[in-house]
């Protein structure tokens, strides 16, 4: 019978009782259908082009100019054009690296602060088109934008504001100018999907000759609301990146060490001043979406150096790099130092490869790839909003639970005990950036243990522990901004790294040892054999005696059998009695720490000495040096010396005086040797610096023994 006879048989009473029934079931219906609607957004939500870029994760940087020429990190802006000779340029080259190394795109130094043109700009002499490169008919611009095209790469370009060779800047003409170039940059050679300016203002430069120092106000001088407007216009796809000025499409993350904190809002506000741990953090309640770019060179510096070739960033530290940045909501724009040939360095390719290859056996099984799980609540029961909608690997689609529900979990049963060691994590981020808090826990021994405690999620995040065995995980969020939106989890077990560990010998003699992989297992020697996973094994901070020492180590993996090469220090005795005399700041004490990385400069500008009691007399046939490791440094670096030994901290004996050669390309340990002394008292003058009148600064001071 249908529903209008079933009416008609029924009184008028009843009818209107079933048709109101009807009607307030009808609202019912409306009512639990309003409760599935789509979540509302929370602002402030990324625009498509930072949604595009965000998906990107990672992409190459790459510095090449008039200054590769000259060793410089910054060029003055005078250099001569006929320097610039890259003889073996292959844009290609660049472009086949970052394909195979996993990357998304490359941006282009098209002019750095030295003024130099990568492009025959219409608008100055101060590029390619004075250079023997390609006869002066080169546009390595071109060469790039084309090369990228070929490997299906991306194309972004860095354009220096800070000019040191136009004669105009500081003055309103050179805005026309920079904005001339801009446009020749965004019109010229097709999409391009980000664009750079570099925040650097540094001051002085040749300015045409004029060899001034010119200041300007970052806040005013570019007017930048109006150079973005034609960015913009020129590039509608495009996202702007700026550390200083008006706030851009995209942020950087307060220091160029190659990490974003763990806590890391794609936010900002709109305007005021943005201090560094707002860089680094984001801001919670920000009025704009600032995600944080993670922009970081393979070797210490961003132009070639010789003098860098043994210090390219190593497998293990390009995966921290990895894990600190796409791992925390980042992305990671990775920069290679082009060399004077115009070549990627071999050993820069092999270990962007080799990175490439460990990312892909970390995250190459997800042990939760449409695993079921079990959410504590779903939005509406519906669904299109249910647990499995975080493991389906879809990022389109997500879990999530009713309005303004802000804690919720999810556990996954993965059936069988099952080991792992990754948690990725991501938000659905087009609605906006809501979790303020979360954990994870592994049901081990019949109980809930907690594995990690978190603060933010974002686009993606991903946690590293050490291995677990478990046959549930529970994931909970313990705070948001509303309801979050989870659209992927994945789970993996990825294999320890296996690299040479690195040794080091503290003031009092101990040693520690250090894998790449904190999960790695280390063998040590002390007798200068070779070791193996039979070796002593180590557990801690190994206190050795006052003497001579040779170290040598090995990281292995029981899981997978592999043993990493020795890696092998020899050490003179141990610096543990050692006493500065004649200086009383505490940080002194760095020049013998053991830790290259740290150093001291005399309060004096050179000439400058250090007096040393080593607390015994000591056979001595030699000394070493080491200078400040760091860039800036340079002008700290002693180059003439004298050396003196006494048994009385009286009546010195002058045992060494020269010179430590090449010692600017060459940033390692001086050796210096002379006859045999037994003395108690060591004596270093720095005599002169390389910076004209600085103060003279020491990495580390040691000895040698007979
Ligand atoms: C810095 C510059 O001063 C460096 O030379 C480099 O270009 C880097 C990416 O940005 O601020």
């Amino acid at each position: 019978m249908s529903r209008l006879k079933k009416i008609i048989g029924l009184s008028k009473l009843q009818v209107v009782k079933r048709i109101g029934l009807s009607f307030l079931c009808l609202l019912c219906i409306n009512s639990s259908f309003a409760q599935v609607s789509a979540p509302q957004p929370v602002l402030p939500i990324p625009n498509a082009n930072q949604l595009r870029w965000q998906q990107m994760e990672y992409y190459s940087f790459v510095h090449l100019s008039v200054n590769t020429y000259t060793d410089m990190a910054w060029g003055f802006g005078n250099e001569n054009p006929k320097f610039f000779n890259p003889t073996e340029l292959d844009c290609r080259q660049w472009a086949r690296i970052s394909k195979e190394a996993g990357m998304k795109g490359i941006i282009l130094t098209a002019k750095h602060h030295s003024g130099f043109c990568l492009w025959p700009s219409k608008y100055t002499e101060y590029s390619v088109k004075n250079s023997p490169w390609r006869d002066g008919k080169g546009d390595m611009v071109k060469e790039l934008a084309d090369a990228c095209k070929e490997y299906g790469l991306k194309f972004g370009v860095y354009l220096s504001p800070w000019d040191r060779n136009h004669p105009d800047y500081g003055k309103p003409e050179y805005i026309t100018y920079f904005r001339n170039q801009l446009t020749e940059l965004l019109t010229n050679y097709g999409d391009v999907f980000e664009v750079w300016f570099d925040g650097a203002n540094g001051g002085t430069g040749y300015y045409g000759g004029a060899n001034e120092n010119r200041k300007i106000d970052r806040d005013t001088y570019y007017d930048w609301k109006n150079t973005y407007a034609l960015v913009r216009k020129l590039q509608p796809e495009i996202v702007i990146w700026n550390d200083g000025g008006d706030r851009a499409d995209l942020r950087w993350v307060g220091t160029e060490a190659g990490y974003v904190g763990e806590t890391n809002w794609s936010l900002l506000n709109a305007t005021g001043d943005v201090p560094e741990d707002m860089l680094r953090y984001g801001v919670e309640n920000g009025n704009a979406w600032v995600p944080g770019e993670v922009n970081t060179s393979i070797r210490p510096e961003w132009f070639y150096h010789p003098k860098e070739d043994e210090r390219v960033k190593t497998l293990p530290q390009l995966m921290d790099t990895y894990y600190n940045s796409v791992g925390r909501n980042g992305t990671l724009l990775l920069n290679f130092p082009i060399m004077p040939n115009g070549l990627i360095h071999p050993t820069d390719e092999k270990v962007v490869l080799d990175f490439a290859a460990a990312r892909k056996e970390a995250f190459d099984k997800n042990l939760v790839l449409n695993v079921k799980a079990q959410a504590s609540s779903f939005r509406g029961k519906d669904k299109k909003y249910n647990a499995d909608k975080a493991l389906d690997g879809n990022e389109d689609t997500y879990w999530t639970v009713d309005n303004q529900v802000k804690t919720a979990s999810l556990t996954i049963d993965l059936k069988k005990e099952t080991d792992f060691n990754r948690f990725l994590v991501q938000e659905y981020i087009t609605l906006g950036q809501r979790v303020k808090s979360f954990t994870l826990e592994a049901w081990v021994n019949g109980a809930w243990e907690k594995i990690d405690e978190q603060t933010t999620i974002g686009y993606k995040r991903i946690l590293r522990f050490p291995t677990v065995k478990a046959f549930k995980i529970r994931f909970t969020i313990t705070d948001a901004k509303a309801e979050p939106l989870i659209s992927n989890i994945e789970v993996y077990n990825a294999p320890v790294i296996i690299s040479p560990p690195t040794i080091t010998r503290n003031k009092n003699g101990d040693v520690r040892i250090v894998p790449g992989d904190e999960a790695a297992e280390i063998y040590y020697t002390l007798d200068g054999s070779s070791p193996n996973n039979q070796s002593a094994k180590y557990t801690g901070p190994i206190a050795t005696s006052d003497g001579k020492l040779e170290v040598k180590a090995v990281s292995y993996s029981p899981v997978s059998g592999k043993m990493s090469e020795a890696s092998q220090e020899k050490f003179d005795v141990s610096r543990k009695h050692w006493k500065v005399l004649n200086v009383s700041d505490e940080n002194v004490n760095r020049i013998f720490d053991g830790q290259n990385e740290t150093n001291w400069n005399t309060k004096e500008k050179a000439p400058a000495e250090i007096i040393i009691d080593m607390g015994q007399n000591q056979q001595l046939v030699g000394f070493q040096y080491l200078q400040n490791q760091h860039w800036w440094a340079d002008g700290s670096i002693i180059t003439r010396y004298e050396f003196s030994v006494s048994d009385d901290n009286q009546k010195w004996k002058l045992v060494s005086d020269g010179e430590f050669s090449n010692i600017k390309n060459n940033p390692t340990w001086q050796v210096k040797t002379f006859n045999l002394m037994n003395v108690r008292y060591i004596k270093l003058l720095a005599i002169k610096t390389l910076g004209e009148s600085s103060n003279p600064g020491i990495a580390e001071i040691d000895i040698i023994t007979k």
